[in-house]
């Protein structure tokens, strides 16, 4: 894969919304308008974080269910913490409410296992200081000019704040799927299969693409820039791996195999003594799981969660495949082959709805495989955004031109070979922070996250459908 940084067309045509109105890109709104914007996506953000802490008592919320996991009062803290800072202290220049909290709030300053014995805010402290951060950063909003400074343009800052705060409620989320005891969040079943029969794979022919986004005015700095890659043919699984198609691998004797294993895998595997996807069990014959506190059968077609990256891979390896790259990943998501352009989903410029793709905790699980035929790619790619956070065989590095903004430690301080990439977002994460170019990264090791996977192969002119 080579990759050329220079000017490439990276444009966004919106067209009509699904419900009649234009939808027209953040940055073509008025300043009211983009205000009233950003305020409602921060209400839908605090109306989530308030939901997650308010489902358990205030024993649970200072208490932590899993070593790789904050308590949840610690999150909630941290949300507030985060836009003291930027919104309050930095874009506004007002006066520092809790400068004295900066520290317990720095995820850099302590790791998560030593969280729980810091002197945190209590609960209803806790509440109180996020409750009035937010109503200082929202006089901000009403003051700040959302044009000059790069941190304001657009209202950059709300919006990766918004971001933030959902990436936490992802975690909260995450956190509460590792809490022992009596289910408390509860939500409706996704949608049920539309289409059938959908074909394996989707062949995708040699050629570029544009790759990142430096118009995307809310996208992050790891998003950025818009760089020309080219990629050589390959095919992908039309979905993501089903929990039936994954037992398939397990009840093969699959986790008891060096041969699909990497070094690293294996070794973790073995010293961990793993058999299985995080949360499943066998009992009766056949594959159950915790979800949320409810102990239910694997679904045989929804895709398969709470798997490392070091399963994916090994899957992928016993299926004659492998994982996709990033860029291949984004590839099937984006290009759309009439145009050439990328898109900003795979459904085209519109943001997300219900009917694209299942996002925004509405469902506490992914949806069955051929549930979002209005969510596909160009390509004819399915479920690439929603569902579970697909890992690609890709290291989180910096695309050519990389800027760290507007801090390092966002990005910069995780480039390298340790993490992988995730691509697409999952049930568990807003649509403010999912996009087709949205990047997520963790160690191969972790599968607390809503991580599924899919596979793809390399493909050779001459094959049937270059
Ligand atoms: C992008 C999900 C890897 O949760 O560690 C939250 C997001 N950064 N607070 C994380 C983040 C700072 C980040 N991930
Ligand atoms: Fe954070």
């Amino acid at each position: 894969m080579t990759s050329v940084h220079r000017d490439v067309d990276d444009r966004i045509d919106f067209r009509e919304s699904s419900d009649g109105g234009p939808r027209r890109p953040l940055r073509e709104l008025s300043e009211q308008d983009l205000r009233a914007h950003t305020a409602e996506v921060l209400d839908r953000a605090r109306g989530r974080s308030v939901a997650l802490t308010d489902a358990v008592d205030d024993e649970d919320l200072v208490k932590q269910h899993s070593k790789l996991m904050s308590p949840l009062v610690w999150d909630l803290a941290h949300i507030g913490s985060q836009e003291e800072i930027w919104l309050v202290r930095d874009v506004g220049g007002r006066e520092p409410l809790r400068p004295d909290i900066d520290d317990l709030y720095d995820a850099f300053q302590h790791p998560r296992a030593t969280r729980p014995s810091l002197p945190l805010l209590g609960p209803s402290e806790a509440r109180g200081y996020v409750e009035e951060v937010r109503r200082k950063a929202f006089d901000v909003l009403e003051r700040t000019p959302l044009s000059g400074r790069d941190v304001t343009r657009t209202a950059f800052a709300f919006g990766m704040i918004a971001q933030h705060e959902q990436q936490h409620c992802e975690t909260m989320l995450a956190t509460h799927q590792l809490r022992k005891g009596d289910p408390v969040l509860h939500a409706p079943a996704p949608p049920p299969a539309q289409v059938r029969d959908l074909p394996d794979e989707v062949v995708v022919p040699a050629g570029s693409f544009v790759m990142g986004t430096s118009v995307e005015p809310w996208a992050l700095d790891n998003e950025r820039p818009a760089h020309e890659v080219f990629v050589d043919a390959f095919a992908i699984d039309t979905t993501p791996v089903t929990g039936a198609r994954y037992a398939e691998f397990v009840d093969d004797g699959g986790y008891a195999d060096p041969r699909w294993w990497s070094d690293d895998g294996w070794a973790y595997r073995s010293e961990h003594g793993i058999v299985a996807p995080r949360f499943w069990r066998r009992e009766g014959g056949r594959w159950w799981r915790t979800r949320f506190g409810v102990y239910e059968p694997v679904p045989d077609d929804e895709p398969v969660v709470h798997v490392s990256y070091h399963e994916a891979e090994a899957f992928a390896a016993w299926a004659g495949k492998r994982l996709p790259t990033e860029a291949e990943w984004e590839k099937a998501a984006r290009y759309d082959p009439a145009t050439g352009r990328s898109r900003r989903y795979p459904w085209g410029d519109d943001d997300p709805t219900p009917e694209h793709a299942n996002l925004g905790q509405r469902h506490l699980r992914p949806a069955p495989v051929g549930a979002y035929p209005r969510g596909v790619s160009a390509l004819g790619v399915h479920q690439l955004i929603g569902d579970v956070w697909e890992w690609t065989s890709s290291d989180f590095r910096p695309y050519p031109g990389f800027v760290a903004f507007p801090y390092r430690e966002y990005s910069e301080v995780f480039f390298g070979p340790e993490y992988k990439v995730l691509r697409g977002g999952s049930f568990g994460s807003d649509p403010v922070a999912v996009r087709g170019t949205f990047r997520n990264w963790d160690l191969p090791i972790r599968r607390q996250i809503f991580a599924g996977f899919r596979c793809a192969r390399d493909v050779h002119p001459g094959d049937a459908g270059v």
